[in-house]
């Protein structure tokens, strides 16, 4: 009975709050310190990036499948939840002692500390901020338990809580304005304006059936689809970034912003697709490239024979194996790109330069703030999505997808209008067929290159109810498109886009 006395015990509410609190108090400290040290190495961020890393490759598929590009906003939002729901198991359980929200508060920080460890971006000086979380967080929850144990509901409770949450608040908006003010946009303002020598041509007026319900034949940069595994987005300045040429090569090189920017610069217009589009699905777009040649980098660096695969990292750590063969074959027209639709590269699209292949899915191919070239084998370097268990050689597949209808429509000619795509090649022919009736030739929309895609329309006679319509291409090597449904694991999806639709 006598224990009661000498042993005080917190409520429940004020016990979890004090979980709470601390973890608040831990996180903000190592985002303050990474708004000096990079932002990747706040412990929140580190842990998502690492946990993007580990996630195994069945349930990255399940998780793009399902959430499509909002796949880091769920898993920031999941790891949120758990979290606060450990502070407040971890201050629950620390109603009498403080030691069991301690080791809590101590495992934010080895978990932060490990993750940034193990950041292939973040160099020594990133572990501060996780150490700044380990301190903040045990200094908090011990100061605001003993607080509370002097009596929990007092006046000197109530106020040492508001300034320990308060302090958390500010040190975080301050590490985040502080991290910001670094970022790349500036450097991206001052990049100004970019021609090329060698243009690609105007876009002719009959590129698109927009009117009909495609998309517009080049993509707005703000539209363009965005596939990457970063949590926060590279800022790389153009004064820090370089590209480095090594390996199987004749003289190593180094190429800084103004070397590659001074250049005389080449545009071409290319459509790019992730392997994880699924078969009617989004992850498409179309834009004009600015930048240079990748044969004559590749060249002036000198390439040994024996070499396989032109091995990219990204700022961020993240790699592609591409075949020397499509980067060095002047039909390809593969390019380091620093310009998209006539500004510089938009960040989240890899300023200041990322690799732009046409033909190839972007996993082998498209780096992202790229800032080395490896020449090498296929035996020696393995690349990021390659230890996944997708395929090495990932050229597009020839595919075609409708835009339209999108909704119930009147009974009689009904327009249905689409995209088809087969680089290299060019399409030839795309096709529909209603409730498995004949095959019906669409019209073309004028061909601008055969690296982009083709848009397609052609009216159909319904009656009213409910209809079923599909497409295929061919292309033109005469290949016409598969029916065989393929999932997007491990080279890309195949199968004809079918869209059901309502005739009144
Ligand atoms: N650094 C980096 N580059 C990357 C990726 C990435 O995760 N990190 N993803 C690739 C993939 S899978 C695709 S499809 C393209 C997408 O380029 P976009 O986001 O500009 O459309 O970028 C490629 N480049
Ligand atoms: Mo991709």
């Amino acid at each position: 009975m006598s224990t009661n006395l000498e042993s005080p015990r917190l409520s429940a509410p004020v016990a979890g709050l004090i979980g709470v609190i601390a973890l608040i108090a831990a996180l903000g400290a190592g985002h303050l310190v990474a708004g000096f040290v990079g932002a990747g190495a706040s412990p929140f961020v580190a842990v998502g990036n690492a946990a993007i890393d580990l996630t195994p490759a069945w349930l990255k598929d399940f998780a793009v499948r399902a959430f499509g590009t909002a796949d880091k906003a769920v898993l920031l939002t999941g790891m949120a939840v758990a979290a606060l729901a450990l502070a407040v198991a971890a201050g629950l359980a620390s109603r009498r002692r403080a030691a069991p929200g301690l080791v809590f508060v101590s495992a934010v920080g080895v978990l932060g500390g490990a993750a940034v460890f193990t950041r292939p971006d973040l160099g020594q000086i990133a572990l501060l901020a996780p150490v700044a979380s380990l301190v903040a967080g045990l200094a908090v929850f011990a100061w605001l338990h003993r607080t509370a144990l002097d009596g929990q509901y007092s006046s000197a409770a109530r106020r040492n809580f508001l300034i320990a949450v308060a302090g958390a608040g500010v040190a975080g908006v301050v590490g985040q304005l502080v991290g910001t003010s670094r970022d790349a946009e500036g450097s991206r303002a001052a990049v100004g304006p970019l021609v090329a020598t060698r243009t690609a041509p105007p876009v002719p007026a009959g590129a698109d059936f927009a009117k009909f319900g495609t998309p517009s034949f080049l993509t707005p940069n703000a539209d363009f689809y965005r596939i990457d595994t970063a949590l926060v987005v590279p800022q790389v300045r153009t004064e820090d970034w370089s590209l480095r040429i090594h390996g199987m090569v004749d003289r190593e090189i180094t190429y800084s912003w103004s070397d590659i920017r001074d250049r005389p610069l080449v545009e071409r217009i290319v459509t790019l697709c992730c392997v994880s589009n699924p078969v009617g699905g989004p992850y498409i777009s179309t834009a004009r490239f600015i930048g240079v040649d990748l044969a004559e980098l590749l060249a002036e660096a000198g390439l040994r024979p024996g070499a396989e695969q032109v091995f990219s990292t990204s700022a961020d750590g993240w790699t592609a194996g591409t075949p020397v063969a499509a980067m060095i074959d002047p039909s390809v027209g593969a390019m380091l790109a620093i310009g998209m639709n006539g500004e510089p590269l938009p960040i989240e699209h890899g300023f200041p330069a990322r690799l732009v292949v046409p033909g190839l899915y972007g996993y082998v191919s498209a780096t992202k703030w790229v800032t080395d070239l490896e020449v090498t084998t296929w035996a020696a370097r393995k690349p990021y999505w390659l230890q996944r268990g997708w395929a090495r050689q990932a050229p597009v597949k020839t595919e075609s997808r409708i835009d339209a209808p999108r909704g119930p429509v009147a009974a009689g000619q009904v327009r249905i209008a689409g995209i088809a795509w087969a680089q290299h090649t060019g399409i030839d022919r795309v096709e529909v067929s209603v409730d498995d009736g004949p095959w019906a030739t669409a019209e073309l929309s004028t061909e601008v290159t055969v690296d982009a895609w083709r848009m397609w329309w052609v009216d159909v006679p319904v009656a009213r109810g409910s209809h079923a319509v599909r497409v295929r291409a061919t292309d033109r090597s005469g290949y016409t498109q598969t029916d065989q449904l393929a999932d997007v694991v491990p080279d890309g999806a195949t199968g004809w886009h079918t869209i059901t639709f309502t005739a009144r």
